[in-house]
């Protein structure tokens, strides 16, 4: 494997961090359900065709005065975990930090204005766990041209595409790498084949290039929308949601999973896998030199649902016993 990816591979265990203006949805609009087959709550501002202004008073429930990312970092660390990977951006193009590339960030909507990324970036340094940023970069439902991925909303063209791309995404990456000290890695979420999306490949490249550039040792996963197989330069790959793996590769790999099913925090949740359910699944990693990255859902207040932090906890006593270190 690389000699960047080295921690990676050793890691094992990571915390997934997905939390945004949807939190306070807690995937219900207007006493209407998320519409459709998918009722991941993250995604109930293009489920639910909210218009993006109104969408915004979703913050008005978050409490920020009780909003601290240090307990989500101590709970990892409790945990076991050696990272944390939060949702810098997520589909619904809001930044959790202060950006000058755009307005529709935490920095313009929060008086005083707060930047969660730096406060988690602190709290990862201070308790020595690495921070990754999850980057939307394929789609983005707030920019006029960024990308809905069926088009029904606003067509666009390539060249506005290419817009949206060097306008927002090139430069919020780059405050992303320049701000915020050491960064483990870039997670980006993109599952359909390049040569059928609207985003080029050389955009992609573009885009690895700058984090290649601004920071050497950061990783790339293979959900920026190029696999291992045709660049070798990617870092790791990352499988479908909650799939385990089910052989060594030659290179690293990882299993993004939830407790229950959505990845933003949703009331009607109520699924939850157990610990050993979990337990068996890191192990099942483990054994072919995998990782697993668990997802919390904190609510719009910051706190971990209970259920969640039972039984990560749990694991991380059980990491304590019968763990390497
Ligand atoms: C994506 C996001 O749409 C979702 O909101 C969440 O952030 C999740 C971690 O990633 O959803 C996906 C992406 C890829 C697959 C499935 C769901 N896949 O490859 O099976």
């Amino acid at each position: 494997t690389n000699e960047r990816a080295k921690w990676f591979a050793d890691a094992r265990f990571g915390m997934f961090i997905h939390w945004g203006v949807y939190s306070g949805a807690e995937g219900h609009w207007k006493g209407e359900k998320l519409r459709n087959d998918n009722d991941y709550a993250e995604w109930i501002f293009y489920r639910n065709r909210i218009e993006k202004d109104e969408y915004l008073t979703l913050l008005d429930r978050f409490d920020w005065d009780e909003i601290d990312p240090e307990e989500w970092v101590i709970l990892a660390k409790k945990s076991g975990m050696k990272y944390v990977t939060i949702t810098a951006k997520h589909h619904d193009g809001f930044g959790l930090w202060n950006s000058k590339v755009s307005n529709y960030d935490l920095g313009d909507y929060t008086n005083p204005g707060r930047d969660i990324i730096k406060e988690l970036a602190d709290a990862c340094k201070k308790h020595g766990l690495k921070l990754g940023l999850y980057y939307s970069h394929w789609l983005d439902w707030e920019h006029p041209f960024g990308w809905d991925h069926t088009m029904e909303l606003n067509p666009i063209s390539q060249e506005e595409y290419d817009k949206y791309w060097q306008e927002k995404v090139i430069p919020q990456m780059r405050e992303l790498l320049t701000n915020y000290g050491e960064i483990g890695m870039i997670w980006f979420d993109m599952w359909i084949d390049h040569s059928q999306a609207i985003v080029s490949k050389e955009e992609l490249l573009q885009l690895k290039n700058l984090i290649r550039e601004l920071q050497p040792n950061c990783l790339v996963n293979s959900r920026l929308g190029l696999t291992i197989e045709e660049d070798p330069d990617i870092d790791f790959k990352t499988l479908g949601d909650n799939q385990l793996g089910d052989k060594k590769e030659d290179f690293p790999w990882q299993s993004p999973a939830t407790v229950a099913h959505s990845w933003g925090f949703h009331s009607s949740d109520s699924q939850w896998k157990s610990t050993s359910t979990l337990l068996k699944s890191l192990i099942n990693n483990v054994s072919l030199n995998g990782n697993f990255m668990l997802n919390i859902g904190p609510r719009a207040n910051g706190d971990v649902p209970f259920e969640i932090q039972q039984r990560m906890l749990e694991m991380g006593e059980w990491l304590n016993v019968n763990g390497e270190s």
